[in-house]
Parts: C-alpha cells; sequence; structure tokens
C-alpha cells in the first residue's frame, strides 16, 4: 500500500532501538514479544519507511558483552544499516538500567558511581560517532530523590553541571560534531527528578561552560506527566534555538510515562504540534520515543510505527489545509487587526514614550466589550481535523 501518508526517509522519521524493540514487559508482567536483534530492528524500520534508528549503548551492545559479541553485532548492525539505508542521527547512553545507578548517575553522592557514569558515556559518545549520530540525548533517569534527605539539590546540580561541561570539552577534543540534546521527566522512575521540566532545562543550560553545544529533547508524554502544555514547551524552546530533538508520543495527563503511538489520545494536540513544527521548519528528526501496547505481536509492531508517522503526515497535511483555508485565515487576520493608533507606544523604551502612554486615555469598557470569536474559529480547526471542513 503507498499512498501520500507513506512515511519515507526524506520525512526523517525515527526510532529508537528500545522503541520498536519493547517486548512488552511491565511492572505487573513479563515480555509478550520476543527479543529481536539490533539487526531485525533496523530491517523492520527499513520496512515501514523510517529515515533513521537511535540507541543506547546497551541497546546495541549489552553491558556485558564480551569482545567477540560486540564484534558480532556490530557487524550485522552495519550490514543492516547498509542494506535499508537506515541511519543513526542519535545515539545516548543507559544510565538507568544497572544496579550500580540505583541512586543516580551524575548526581549520585558515590564518587566512584559519577567516575563510572562519565567513563561509561566516553565510551558511549564513541560509539554513536562511529555511526555518524549528531545529537547526544542525556535523559536522567536515575538523577532524583524519594527522600530530600539523602542528597543536597544543589550539589546534585553541581554534579551534573561539572559532568557535562567535562563532556562537552571530551567531545570537542574528539573532534565530533554532537550537539547534546537534555531530556526532562518530573518521576518515574525515581520519586522525584532533578530538572523535571523543558523549562528547567533551558534556564540549567545557560549556567553550562558550552551552552552553545546544549539544547533539549522534550517529551510529549514527560510534559503530559507534568500537566503542561506540550506545545508550549516546545515553542519555548525553539525561540531559544535549543530545540535540537523531540520525543514525539502521546498520553493524557496525570499517568505515569505510558509511551503511546502518536497521536493515540490527543489528536487536537498532535495537531497543534505538528503545524508548529512544520511551521517554523524544524529541521531535527521527528523521533517516536513511543512503543506497541501491550497487545500486539511484530506485525502489531508495525502497524504502531506506522500509525505514528502516517498520523504526523495527516496533521502535516491538515497543518498545510489550515493555512489555505480562507475563513480561516480571514477570522485570524479580523482577530489580530491593529488600527495603527497604538504604535507610537510600541517597541523599546524611551522616557518620551513612557510619559506618552502615561497620559494617554483608554477605553477600557469598550475595548473589554468585544467578543473574540474564539469559540468560531476553535470549531473550525476541530472541522477541519474531522475532515468535514
Ligand atoms: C527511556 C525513557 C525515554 C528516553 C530514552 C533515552 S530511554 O525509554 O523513557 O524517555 O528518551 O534515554
Ligand atoms: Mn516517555
Ligand atoms: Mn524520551
Amino acid at each position: 500500500m503507498s499512498d501520500k501518508y507513506t512515511p519515507k526517509p526524506e520525512h526523517k522519521f525515527t526510532f529508537g532501538l528500545w522503541t520498536v524493540g519493547n517486548t512488552g514487559h511491565d511492572a505487573f508482567g513479563g515480555d509478550v514479544r520476543p527479543k529481536l536483534s539490533p539487526a531485525e530492528l533496523v530491517y523492520l524500520l527499513g520496512e515501514v519507511g523510517a529515515y533513521g534508528v537511535n540507541f543506547h549503548d546497551n541497546d546495541l551492545i549489552p553491558i556485558d558483552a564480551t569482545p567477540g559479541e560486540r564484534a558480532a553485532i556490530l557487524k550485522a548492525f552495519k550490514k543492516a544499516l547498509s542494506d535499508t539505508g537506515v541511519v543513526v542521527p542519535m545515539a545516548t547512553t543507559n544510565l538507568f538500567a544497572d544496579p550500580i545507578f540505583k541512586d543516580g548517575a551524575f548526581t549520585s553522592n558515590d564518587a566512584k558511581v559519577r567516575a563510572y557514569t562519565l567513563q561509561k558515556t566516553m565510551n558511549a559518545m564513541d560509539l554513536g560517532a562511529e555511526f555518524g549520530a549528531e545529537v547526544y540525548v542525556f535523559w536522567g533517569g536515575r538523577e532524583g530523590i524519594e527522600s530530600d534527605a539523602t542528597k543536597d539539590p544543589v550539589e546534585s546540580l553541581k554534579r551534573f553541571r561539572e559532568a557535562l561541561n567535562f563532556l562537552c570539552d571530551y567531545s570537542i577534543d574528539q573532534g565530533y560534531s554532537y550537539k547534546f540534546a537534555l531530556e526532562a521527566k518530573p518521576n518515574e522512575p525515581r520519586g522525584d527528578m532533578y530538572l523535571p521540566t523543558t523549562g528547567a532545562y533551558l534556564g540549567f543550560i545557560a549556567t553550562l561552560d558550552h551552552p552553545e553545544m546544549v539544547g533539549v529533547n522534550p517529551e510529549v508524554a514527560h510534559e503530559h506527566m507534568a500537566g503542561l502544555n506540550f506545545l508550549h514547551a516546545v515553542a519555548q524552546a525553539y525561540e531559544a534555538g535549543k530545540l535540537f530533538h523531540i520525543d514525539l508520543n502521546d498520553q493524557n495527563y496525570a499517568r505515569f510515562d505510558q509511551d503511546w503511538r502518536f497521536g493515540a489520545q490527543n489528536l487536537k494536540q498532535a495537531f497543534y504540534l505538528v503545524k508548529f513544527l512544520e511551521d517554523v521548519g524544524y529541521e531535527g528528526s521527528r523521533h517516536y520515543d513511543a512503543h506497541a501496547y501491550r497487545t500486539e505481536d511484530y506485525q502489531g509492531v508495525k502497524d504502531f510505527a506506522l500509525g505514528c508517522m502516517r498520523t504526523y503526515l495527516i496533521m502535516k497535511e491538515k497543518a498545510e489545509q489550515f493555512k489555505q483555508d480562507a475563513e480561516i485565515q480571514a477570522l485570524i487576520a479580523e482577530i489580530n487587526a491593529d488600527d495603527g493608533s497604538m504604535d507610537t507606544f510600541k517597541g523599546a523604551y524611551s522616557a518620551d514614550k513612557a510619559a506618552a502612554l502615561k497620559a494617554h486615555s483608554f477605553d477600557r469598557v469598550a475595548i473589554a466589550s468585544r467578543g473574540l470569536k474564539y469559540e468560531k474559529l476553535d470549531q473550525m480547526v476541530n472541522e477541519l481535523i474531522l475532515g468535514v471542513s
């Protein structure tokens, strides 16, 4: 089947090995799908039309692999990439699964754990660079606490800053072209995680030695867990020049991290997000950090991956329709109409401008009495998404 919503490499859709490779285990039950090798997952992604595959070091090379096993995995993975044309735009480190990270990695109280974390990350950066990855994600899975008696939150930030500064310098020293993308999550697996939102990371980045190398990787599910508007987090990151990567998925508010298929839950938010990314010309990967329902076999995993990408492409078409819709555009123009009478008050401060503005008399009641027609506009968007306009 091929239609205008068929994903193609030029759409820059990417998936983590851990996403299509998810075997369905959860806190209440074990695997429901067999574990596929990294190479097998690349063939699956090639088949569904993805552009790229991303990995944690240990998605590709198990933490206890022998040199022989490592070589065999790398050989098969490289062959799969060259057979399919699938590329590796992003890499990351697993700093959460091994018991050594039970109380954090970069922010652990134990200096040995912190040093091991740096070593593991440098090795993982080498691995990603071997495959041409240019974005390096940091998700602080265990960087947090259950009890604030256990760690000093200011010390934790200092430790994290020192580690990121070290790794930026390592990247520069090696001649890698990495940009770092920091990913926030409010909780799970820790009771509370440090730097819980994209906005918190944006503030933190400004305190680093190489802020120009560091941006964010916002994830739909994570901002939703915090009850936030994902589009607004993405917009702030974009406006700051920091939207280096994005984790697309879906879920409702006030849940654990469900990582569902893009658009599975909130179609309207998916529409505004795709519209934003397309309108501003976001050039990065459209990465799906999501997995198939536990009910699925590998045909279901392909249905899941295709669904993520098709919904994006359908929303992209709807966003174009929004731009072309004369009625919607006329209403937006009317809402934003400006008779120019305030022009002298706009822009930067001057003493004269401030004095003139203080002297101006506003008809507050008349201004407030104007209906804004947002009900009409919102319903027009609903009808556009529902396909009846
Ligand atoms: C893990 C997490 C994700 C992160 C991945 C990158 S791993 O699946 O839930 O949100 O993006 O470390
Ligand atoms: Mn998630
Ligand atoms: Mn993620």
